[in-house]
């Protein structure tokens, strides 16, 4: 009974995800689920890519949190695309919670959205949002042993970030102990390091995160031209 009740709310939130898609997909919209555990630099990386981008591209960003505006007043200070969603307790963002969140943004100006999750490293990445990619925020004060401990939010983001490298002097995370796991659970995988206190490797995200844009957006503009 149980496992079906489960089984329903994953199917349910999967058809959302898909409504989600189709809406970001009319709007051009390219869209970044953030993923961390609290603390680990989502919002302090959402302020860094504004800084560098806010002229460039037009970003909005779905915040979510249990409680408070804390992080959606920071972003605001940016942009005014921003809309804080209240989960009232709920750990982790559902389609349906972004679905209601994106009525509020004037999406057809819209390039990109950022959604930051709650923070988090369990069941969040068992929930489609209908974005395009996960990206995880993992950093050196979590310690080097997360990929072990909470393995499929390694196995299922599209990159990884370690944030936080300006700690490393004096601290005894080892990187390649990280690295060698996150590659033996997801080959492939990018990982990025860098810091949102110091600014290093912040330019390598802006590039991954350009090259997706400008894919995907070349792509939709590819698939219209040959539909005519
Ligand atoms: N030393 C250092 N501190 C950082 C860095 N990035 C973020 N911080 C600090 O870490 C704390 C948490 O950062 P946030 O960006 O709020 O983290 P978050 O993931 O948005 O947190 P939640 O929304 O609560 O899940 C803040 O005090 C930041 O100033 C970094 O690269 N180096
Ligand atoms: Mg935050
Ligand atoms: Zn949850």
């Amino acid at each position: 009974m149980e496992i079906e009740i489960i089984e329903n709310v994953f199917k349910y939130n999967e058809a959302q995800a898909s409504t989600n898609r189709e809406i970001f997909k009319e709007n051009n919209i390219v869209v970044f689920n953030l993923l961390s555990s609290p603390g680990a630099g989502k919002t302090s990386l959402i302020l860094e890519t504004l800084k560098r981008l806010k002229n460039r591209l037009n970003i909005g960003v779905v915040e979510g949190d249990i409680s408070s505006t804390h992080d959606a007043m920071k972003i605001k200070e940016y942009i005014d695309e921003v809309v804080q969603i209240n989960t009232g307790g709920t750990c982790h963002l559902n389609a349906t919670m972004v679905a209601k969140a994106i009525e509020k943004l004037d999406l057809k100006d819209l390039d990109v959205l950022i959604i930051e999750n709650v923070g988090n490293l369990i069941c969040p990445v068992s929930f489609d949002l209908g974005e395009d990619f996960k990206v995880l925020v993992s950093s050196v004060s979590e310690g080097h042993d997360k990929p072990v401990k909470y393995p499929p939010i390694f196995v299922r983001s599209n990159l990884i970030l370690l944030n936080k490298i300006d700690l490393l002097n004096g601290s005894d995370f080892d990187t390649s102990l990280f690295e060698g796991k996150v590659t033996e659970l997801n080959p492939g995988v990018q990982i990025i390091k860098l810091s949102c206190k110091t600014g290093v490797g912040i330019d390598e995200w802006i590039k991954w995160l350009e090259a997706r844009v400008s894919g995907k957006i070349l792509n939709v503009r590819e698939f219209s031209k040959n539909s005519k």
